[in-house]
């Protein structure tokens, strides 16, 4: 079968799957990326997220993960629902946390995938990520075709940015398609401008240590006072730097992979406030807020309630 059949079946196999987009990227070493990557590393961006330093080269480089990869998949699914907390909520929880945990989603829809394409087209060597492996998606959803960062540094494509990357590494030679080098945007600093922390410290650069989403998220110590100052009502991620971004007024292409959870929905301030330990698994198993643990869900609660209390004394 020539290689423009095998993409197009395989392109084909992951819209039935649910995956809302697909590219096809060669596999090399992203030189550039990699050089601003290491800048970022060296002025400490990445706060203690220190896996970030191990093996940066990796996740740039594919052919150092396994030397015979040819071609890097990248698998977008748009996770934008109609979720919306209730009106008495009070304690906001970023979009991506309000349905299951995208980790299980795109790995079993990866699964499926790599499955087709071993069986399909006899590959040898597939390797799957989403998140937590070595490789710096964003990057290689570009390369691929299927959008360009944005200032916020996040993916951006033109259908908006609310969309989880997963890649897939095969020994197959498939025919790529062309990066996608349109710098979507343009004289646009909304995202820049409206980041309660000045988080994005210069265009397409991101310091973790005044990000909002690490602090509540990543953290895994006391979250420091210039931040709990800007926190909002935010306990779990932030997704300010999306919301303002002219391409995502209207994301119409989202996944089917995932649907709203509704016991995190329903939940009005005082049930934030009194959720126990074992209340806080019962809750929150689906979303990916489980991982913070009942401790840091009530230092995140604590962070916010006192804020809000603080600004309610405030005599203006
Ligand atoms: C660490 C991490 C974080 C950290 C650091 C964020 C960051 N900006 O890097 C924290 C915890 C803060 C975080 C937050 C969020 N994250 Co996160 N995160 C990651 C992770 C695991 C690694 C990213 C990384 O390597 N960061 C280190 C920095 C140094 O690398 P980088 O940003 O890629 O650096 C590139 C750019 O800065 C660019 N660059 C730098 N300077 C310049 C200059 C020019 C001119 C150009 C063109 C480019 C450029 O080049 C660098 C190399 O390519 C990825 C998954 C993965 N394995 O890739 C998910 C990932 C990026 N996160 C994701 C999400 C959804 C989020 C949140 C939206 C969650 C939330 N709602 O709170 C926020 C967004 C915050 C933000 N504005 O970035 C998604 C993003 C999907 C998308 N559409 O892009 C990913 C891809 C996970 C996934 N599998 O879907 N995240």
């Amino acid at each position: 079968m020539d290689t423009l059949s095998i993409k197009s079946k395989i392109r084909q196999q992951a819209f039935d799957i649910g995956f809302s987009k697909c590219g096809f990227a060669v596999s090399r070493f992203l030189t550039s990326d990699f050089e601003h990557y290491k800048k970022q590393i060296a002025l400490g961006f990445h706060a203690d997220m220190l896996y970030l330093e191990k093996e940066a080269e990796k996740r740039f480089h594919p052919l150092l993960v396994h030397p015979d990869i040819r071609t890097v998949i990248v698998l977008l699914a748009g996770y934008k629902t109609n979720a919306r907390q209730k009106d008495g909520a009070f304690y906001s929880i970023s979009d991506y946390a309000l349905i299951p945990d995208y980790h299980k989603i795109m790995k079993e829809g990866l699964q499926k995938l790599s499955c087709f394409i071993e069986n399909e087209f006899h590959s040898d060597v597939l390797i799957n990520f989403v998140d937590t492996g070595h490789i710096s998606e964003k990057a290689w959803a570009r390369e691929a075709g299927l959008g360009n960062f944005g200032k916020n540094s996040i993916l951006l494509t033109p259908e908006g940015s609310y969309f989880f990357i997963g890649v897939i590494l095969t020994d197959l030679v498939i025919i790529p398609d062309e990066a996608f080098d349109e710098d979507l945007c343009k004289n646009c600093d909304l995202c820049i401008k409206s980041c309660p922390t000045q988080a994005i410290h210069q265009p397409y650069a991101v310091d973790a240590r005044l990000c909002i989403s690490y602090h509540t998220i990543e953290n895994k110590g006391h979250i420091p006072s210039n931040i709990i100052e800007k926190i909002g009502t935010q306990i779990y991620g932030c997704d300010i730097c999306q919301k303002v971004c002219p391409w995502n007024r209207h994301q119409t292409v989202n996944s089917v992979l995932f649907s709203p959870l509704p016991p995190l929905l329903d939940m009005k301030a005082e049930d934030f406030e009194s959720v126990t330990e074992t209340d806080f698994r019962e809750r929150f198993h689906e979303s990916p807020m489980v991982r913070l643990g009942h401790r840091r869900y009530m230092r995140n609660i604590e962070a916010v309630k006192n804020m809000a209390a603080t600004e309610r004394k405030r005599p203006y």
